[in-house]
């Protein structure tokens, strides 16, 4: 691929811009949203995809491919063969063994070490220098093998985390007030899923925060109200896939998000998960990856930040931790 000139060209040969390649392995509900948003954002010059089944990854490539009169110009890739990932900027891992009906969740998430041994050594040895975003889930745990099993530095793995959860956060606050999501600035962290904790004291409104003077103020901010919001984040996703089956549009913008602050070096702040040992109390000598906000930039995780949580909250964090660290230690890796 070109690479950036140096200053001693002449207007005839101008520099080439680095080309973009994001690469998007496992082609389900998942990984087509994700792929088909950074394409319509223009984030990637290049996208691959890889996935396990030939014909129906043939078949969303084409299918993305034929939309090529509408849209920016980008190369689309396809391969069952991890070859075609090589050398990205970033690879997103959405690949995903589902649960069979009454497996425990230990034996699937085993399932899918099996399956990042088969997906993660290779995509590193193609990309050494890609940023590494896992979303399949348990999103924590399977950041934290993808880990091991690369062996990146901590700052370019990276799991999507409660992003996601906290947009969901976000929308449902901005209905409650009656504003613009984007206006609202609150976080989920920890955990991404059921013990995920909302952090009521980060939210904002354009900047103001909001969490105590809408307590003093707003009768219907009460108990029950913080609860309802509280629930029906965690519910979301559930709901979603009691009705339509699986969720993909909201994760789809979601990672486009995370790509965006790291390939374009936008130093935003997003709750990932992250390497989360020393923070809050969570012991130095457990590894686990939780989500906390931490900002974002091309050279992947450019800092974790420390949020003001009451001691009920960190004593939370540390619970999840704690949980998440065993079930690292019970797998086969
Ligand atoms: P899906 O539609 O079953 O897609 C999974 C895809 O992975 C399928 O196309 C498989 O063929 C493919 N696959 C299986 N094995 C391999 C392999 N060895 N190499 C390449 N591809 C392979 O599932 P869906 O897209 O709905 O979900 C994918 C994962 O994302 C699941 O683990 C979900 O639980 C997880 N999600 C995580 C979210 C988050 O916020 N972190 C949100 C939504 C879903």
């Amino acid at each position: 691929r070109p690479v950036a000139d140096d200053s001693t060209h002449s207007s005839s040969s101008a520099p080439h811009r680095r080309l973009t390649k994001v690469s998007v392995i496992g082609a389900g509900n998942v990984g087509m949203a994700i792929a088909q948003t950074i394409l319509t954002q223009n984030l990637a010059d290049e996208i691959a995809l890889v996935d396990a089944l030939p014909d129906k990854l043939r078949g969303e490539a084409l299918d993305l491919q034929h939309a090529a009169a509408f849209l920016p110009r980008v190369r689309i890739v396809s391969g069952t063969d991890h070859a075609v990932t090589a050398s990205s900027d970033l690879v997103v891992v959405t690949a995903g063994a589902r649960q069979n009906p009454g497996e425990a969740r230990l034996s699937l998430l085993q399932r899918n070490v099996e399956l990042f041994r088969k997906i993660v050594p290779p995509v590193a040895e193609h990309s050494p220098d890609a940023l590494l975003l896992v979303v399949s889930n348990p999103v924590d745990v399977l950041t934290y093998v993808a880990w091991k099993l690369s062996g990146f530095p901590a700052s370019r793995v990276i799991g999507s985390g409660t992003n996601l959860d906290s947009s969901r956060f976000r929308f449902l606050v901005a209905e409650h007030l009656d504003v613009n999501a984007q206006d609202v600035q609150a976080y989920m962290v920890g955990e991404h899923g059921d013990s995920s904790l909302a952090i009521w004291s980060t939210i904002s409104v354009a900047g103001m925060p909001a969490f105590k003077s809408l307590r003093d103020s707003h009768h219907s901010f009460d108990e029950a109200a913080l609860e309802g919001i509280r629930r029906a984040v965690v519910g979301g996703a559930y709901e979603v896939i009691g009705l339509k089956g699986y969720t993909s549009w909201a994760i789809g913008y979601s990672v486009a998000s995370l790509a965006a602050s790291l390939l374009r070096d936008q130093r935003r702040v997003h709750p990932v998960s992250v390497l989360a040992s020393g923070f809050h109390g969570i012991s130095d000598g457990h590894d686990v990856f939780l989500s906390l906000p931490a900002r974002l930039g091309r050279g992947g995780v450019l800092g974790v930040a420390e949020l003001d949580l009451t001691e009920v909250e960190a004593a939370q964090l540390r619970r999840s931790a704690k949980t998440l660290w065993e079930n690292c230690q019970l797998l086969d890796l």
